[in-house]
């Protein structure tokens, strides 16, 4: 009988676990934007103080449960010799979160080689694709405008797939809840081609 109800309530409860990845260059604002994310979808979290949060080394989790599904976010360090570690993710990610520091054109060029790199791998193809120009709360940033076609370059290569470019500012919580709701009706479009993790 425990089994029985232990079943029907795992039945009830249990959501769809998608992964995502968050990538981008080392100090973008992938960790602050993970922490937002949890802030913003997690009831009673009050989230790291900012001056609290280090630069990605290796790999930082995060779960949330938004719009009846689970996201299970993988947070890549950004520096060149943790880079190759990222096409381990990919297998198994449902959606990519790309994360620009909009306040640092020096390194534009460098982000968008990662990018291209990342776009080009045969491992996330069709994967729905969020591109974040990040820390727009800065004065004289990058704006959409000006990032969106840089990226677009890449248009062949991100190909049919659901992409969004969006601004944001991970340190206040802007444009948080709007990309990561479009992210998840993108994943569920793509269920069908890449189905949730399986539940045991
Ligand atoms: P990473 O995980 O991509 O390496 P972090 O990047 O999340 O560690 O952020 C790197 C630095 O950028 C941090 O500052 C963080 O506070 C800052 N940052 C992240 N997002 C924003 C944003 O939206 N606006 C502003 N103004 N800053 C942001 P420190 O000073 O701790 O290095």
């Amino acid at each position: 009988m425990y089994t029985l109800m232990h079943g029907f309530y795992k039945y009830m409860t249990q959501k769809d676990d998608y992964c995502v990845v968050i990538l981008g260059l080392d100090n973008a604002g992938k960790t602050t934007y993970l922490e937002a994310a949890k802030t913003t979808f997690t009831r009673n979290y009050k989230g790291l103080n900012p001056s609290k949060i280090t630069t990605t080394v290796g790999l930082n989790i995060g779960t949330i449960d938004v719009q009846g599904v689970r996201l299970s976010f993988w947070d890549l360090g950004g520096q060149q010799e943790l880079q190759s570690l990222w096409d381990k993710y990919y297998q198994e990610s449902h959606g990519v979160i790309y994360v620009i520091d909009s306040n640092d054109r020096e390194r534009m060029d460098e982000s968008k080689m990662i990018f291209d790199k990342m776009i080009k791998n045969e491992l996330l193809s069709g994967v729905p694709l969020l591109i974040l120009a990040n820390k727009q709360d800065l004065p004289d940033v990058m704006g959409v405008r000006e990032i969106k076609p840089v990226f677009q370059q890449a248009g062949a290569l991100i190909g049919r797939r659901d992409c969004l470019t969006i601004p944001v500012s991970a340190l206040h919580g802007e444009g948080v809840d709007e990309g990561i709701k479009w992210l998840v009706e993108a994943i569920k479009r793509h269920a069908v081609v890449r189905p949730p993790r399986e539940n045991d």
